[in-house]
């Protein structure tokens, strides 16, 4: 049988909490710790959508398990020391969560934080709520707190408000009100003016909260610790009344400070809905006006407004001080709780270098920035692939013509073929039953010096002779001389008689573009020397972007001469054919898979098998 006769909430009582709310855990429990509880106040979590594990949480410096269930049955078998259930369920399961915990005879207490629950709901939770003796709190509500105790979920607020509204340690005053926002008004409040709370519960804001502020009251009668009863009503309902009754009955013998909040909705010509669903008034006797006047008729205390709510309280208990019903004790310092890295990190009590740093966008926000510009406005402005490249990679807003120049590049060299190395790899990888992600890696793992990466070379090489001043004749010599290649010179398939067509358009498009090209100018001249040799000694594509990029970057206005070399020398002009050809290596992926091209095996008779000689006789 459960046993309401005894106090809702001790420095033992143990909860199971439905829902994953893992901040709501970790305040529990470093209340817990700061009233030096012996054991965590949450017992459990249920969790439907997931399976049964483990959760890490703080207690005080150590670090302990609390279980997660997916069943509500389990929970209740291993954790039959629990007695209440706070329930996080949303408004849509928390009717359901809530009839089922109800069935379990261990709990006692249920506090429901929804808001929104439908009235009808309510009721029937309530009746059968009634029916099994179980005290429900809320719906729509922050929770309570028995200080030095117990609090439900979020109830008292961070740390900070914990130990400046010190809720560690049991006072003399208990509360009851209907908003949980207001309840941490009364905590602070009552700190400052009396020896502190000794219990606060926040009833909810619906019209039909499952516990009543009398439910409550009553309890703060029978407890021998609470040595007087403030009350925050609010317009709407007249469960005030039962208050009047119950002072003027003598049900009620502590001192009871009461006040109706919402005395300005008679100021208004219609009828006002504040906040909460109950919070409005249907007749007359349901304003705060006339609510707080009847409160003081019956007995109560009630101030002249809100403002006076701490004069007030702090008159009662100060006389209380003098008859001696209060004596208050001498204050004992709590334990410090550790403070969460992120939230002292936050008031800027700590700092810590950082082990990562990056300057090119920012996800933490309402909206992403690409190096600054947010996401909204590059959509706005239209800046294109070229334009977040420009973003991305150099955290400049690049003119037009920059951009374009990228997405040229970029189509121009997203494929050549299933001919050229990294296709060729690609293909084979992909037959070989790889996934999309290493077909591509196999691919672009064959881009360098020979084939698709001589951009930064060509850049690096034409551009440090044409800084040296050297003709471009004078430019081949050297190179032949040191037995080097020129970077960005010569094709496999394409010569002045086969002419490359993606560097004609693309010549086409920097020298109508640049605002000049001299590296591109010097290279053409270096091509008409080479191409002398051999007619597939041209300037090939890799090496026209190189050296347009270098125009580029020199050109445009956007760069100083020291950002232009860093970019060649870090290597970002290869970007641009690793990022365009990675578009055609998925395309030969997605082809080989789409024409169900089995196994690769390189035929015998397109290998020379040129083995070291027999030593077998
Ligand atoms: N010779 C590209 O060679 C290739 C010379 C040279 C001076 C040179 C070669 C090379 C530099 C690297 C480069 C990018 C390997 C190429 C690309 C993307 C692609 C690919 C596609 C796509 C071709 C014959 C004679 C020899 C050599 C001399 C050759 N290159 N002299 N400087 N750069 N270039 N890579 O045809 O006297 O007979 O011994 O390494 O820029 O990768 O489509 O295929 O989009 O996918 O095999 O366009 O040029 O010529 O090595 O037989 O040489 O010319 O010294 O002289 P080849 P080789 P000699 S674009």
């Amino acid at each position: 049988k459960r046993a309401n006769h005894k106090p809702m909430f001790t420095n033992k009582t143990r909860c199971i909490m439905w829902g994953l709310q893992s901040r709501a855990v970790q305040g529990m429990l470093d209340f817990d710790f700061v009233c030096s509880r012996k054991t965590p106040s949450v017992a459990a979590m249920v969790y439907p959508f997931s399976g049964d594990h483990k959760q890490k949480f703080y207690w005080g410096h150590k670090e302990i398990l609390i279980p997660v269930y997916k069943n509500m049955s389990d929970a209740m078998t291993k954790h039959n020391d629990a007695d209440v259930l706070i329930s996080f369920a949303s408004l849509r399961s928390a009717e359901e969560s809530t009839i089922e915990a109800m069935k379990y005879e261990q709990i006692r207490t249920i506090a429901i934080i929804a808001e929104g629950i439908p009235e009808s709901t309510t009721k029937k939770l309530n009746k059968l709520a009634q029916e099994k003796n179980i005290s429900i709190i809320g719906p729509a509500t922050v929770g309570g707190i028995k200080p030095g105790c117990f609090k439900i979920g979020n109830t008292g607020g961070m740390m900070d408000n914990i130990l400046s509204s010190k809720l560690y340690r049991a006072g003399s005053v208990a509360y009851v009100s209907r908003s949980g926002g207001m309840s941490n008004e009364l905590n602070n409040i009552i700190s400052r003016t009396t020896n502190g709370v000794c219990e606060g519960v926040a009833i909810g804001g619906d019209r039909y909260p499952g516990t009543t502020f009398m439910d409550h009251i009553l309890r703060y009668q029978n407890d021998m610790n609470v040595k007087m009863i403030v009350v925050l009503g609010e317009v709407g309902g007249t469960e005030e009344y039962d208050i009047c009754e119950a002072i003027k009955s003598g049900t009620i013998t502590k001192p009871v400070i009461a006040w109706c909040i919402g005395t300005c909705a008679t100021m208004f010509t219609s009828e006002v809905q504040f906040g909460h669903a109950g919070a409005c008034a249907n007749q007359a006797s349901e304003t705060a006006v006339v609510k707080n006047q009847a409160l003081a008729a019956a007995g109560a205390h009630v101030p002249c407004s809100f403002n006076e709510l701490n004069t007030k309280i702090r008159e009662v208990y100060n006389n209380l001080v003098e008859l001696r019903v209060v004596v208050p004790k001498e204050e004992v310092p709590p334990p410090t709780v550790p403070m969460d890295y992120s939230w002292a990190r936050e008031l800027g009590l700590i700092r810590k270098p950082a082990s990562f740093m990056s300057s090119i966008s920012d996800e933490r926000g309402q909206e992403l920035l690409y190096a600054g510009m947010p996401i909204s406005q590059v959509f706005k402005d239209d800046i294109g692939i070229g334009g977040v490249l420009g973003l991305l990679w150099f955290q400049k807003r690049l003119p037009e013509y920059a951009c374009k120049f990228f997405e040229h590049c970029l189509m121009m060299t997203a494929d050549h073929g299933p001919a050229v190395s990294g296709a060729h790899n690609t293909i084979v990888c992909a037959r070989a039953g790889k996934d999309l992600v290493s077909c591509l890696t196999s691919g672009l793992l064959t881009i360098g010096d020979r084939f698709g990466g001589a951009l930064d070379g060509a850049a690096r090489q034409f551009s440090a002779a044409y800084d040296k001043g050297l003709l471009p004749s004078e430019f081949v010599n050297e190179m032949r001389k040191k037995h080097q290649l020129i970077m960005g010179i010569g094709h496999r398939v394409k010569s002045l008689n086969n002419p490359d067509q993606r560097v004609v358009i693309l010549k086409e498009f920097v020298k109508t573009n640049f605002p000049s090209t001299p590296l591109l100018d010097y290279a053409l001249e270096v091509e008409k020397v080479t191409t002398a040799k051999k007619p597939n000694l041209i300037l090939n594509v890799d090496g026209f972007i190189g050296v347009a990029f270098v125009d580029l970057l020199r050109g445009c206005g956007c760069f100083t001469e020291e950002e232009a070399r860093e970019y060649v020398q870090i290597g970002a002009l290869n970007g641009v054919f690793v990022l365009g050809r990675s578009m055609g290596f998925i395309g030969h992926y997605l082809d080989q898979l789409r024409l169900k091209q089995g196994l690769y095996r390189h035929p015998w008779d397109d290998i020379s098998y040129v083995l070291p000689e027999d030593y077998s006789s």
